[in-house]
């Protein structure tokens, strides 16, 4: 087993326990995360066991989650960034949650030019797992059941786009990004969900574009770079997707600290160069 085989075998094994002990840990609160948003149970617990699990594999040498300040270090090897339970609160509406993990060979901040290997766990009516691996030509999506994981299939994105889902209110986006999201939902399907890996596996099985823009208080928008955009840029680009943030790829993407923000679109090529046409400066 490789360093890599480790790590993506322990998110594996801690999703099929967070999937099991959803319900038990949906209500409650914690405190308030990083990027000052309130923190359910459910965040804390779920950081608490990933946590305990990574930290304790050779191959990994630096924890850094949405749900703590600092980089925990935990040796040498890869830095293991991950948002624990993306979407959180949809769980108070019993809407899909995901996790959210990107390995990177350099210690973090980094771009995400220096990611090895992604994971995005979608907790739905059932949970998968789709992982991205610099070591695998395919992107493959795994049926986490119960204890036992097995492979789905190799995922690829449609030729044509069907969905989009583009994040923020009218008028509280640019104008130039409100004429897009016009434009583009009047050629596609809305979908749009509360939480980026369910919305993200949209786009991979219907093929389209999801977008988080900068809005009113959130000026580089909402995701952050390490734990978000960057792991599901790799995702995507590994499919032959796109990702931008307005003017380049979400891998070029320099975060000067582990919590920076930045605007995100991702998913159909031809969509994410609609996009950097219309917002690139
Ligand atoms: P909003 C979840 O909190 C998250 O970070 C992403 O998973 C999701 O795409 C986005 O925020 C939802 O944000 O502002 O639409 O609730």
């Amino acid at each position: 087993m490789s360093d890599l085989d480790d790590v993506v075998g322990s998110v594996h094994a801690v999703a099929a326990e967070v999937r099991a002990n959803l319900a038990a840990h949906a209500g409650g609160e914690g405190g308030t995360n990083p990027s000052g948003e309130a923190q359910i149970d459910a965040d804390v617990w779920a950081d608490e066991r990933f946590f305990e699990a990574l930290s304790a594999l050779d191959g990994v040498g630096e924890y850094v989650s949405e749900e703590r300040e600092t980089a925990v270090d935990c040796g040498t090897g890869y830095a293991v960034a991950i948002d624990p339970l993306d979407g959180s609160s949809n769980l108070a509406s019993n809407n899909p949650v995901g996790t959210i993990v990107g390995v990177y060979d350099a210690e973090l901040p980094a771009p995400g030019r220096d990611l090895v290997a992604a994971v995005m766990v979608l907790y739905g009516p059932y949970t998968t797992s789709v992982v991205a691996r610099e070591d695998d030509e395919e992107v493959v999506e795994y049926l986490l059941d119960g204890g036992e994981v097995r492979r789905r299939s190799a995922c690829s994105l449609p030729d044509d786009p069907t969905v989009v889902g583009i994040a923020g209110k009218r008028g509280e986006r640019s104008a130039a990004c409100d004429a897009l999201v016009d434009e583009l939902e009047r050629e596609l399907k809305l979908r749009y969900g509360g939480a980026m890996a369910a919305d993200v596996r949209q786009v991979l099985e219907y093929g389209g574009l999801f977008g988080y823009p900068a809005v009113e208080g959130h000026p580089d928008g909402k995701l952050r770079v390490h734990f978000e955009s960057a792991p599901l840029g790799y995702i995507v680009e590994s499919l032959g997707g796109g990702s931008t943030d307005g003017e380049r790829s979400l891998l070029d993407v320099e975060p000067t600290g582990l919590h920076d923000r930045t605007q995100t679109f991702l998913g159909d090529a031809a969509l994410v160069e609609r996009v950097e046409a219309a917002l690139g400066d």
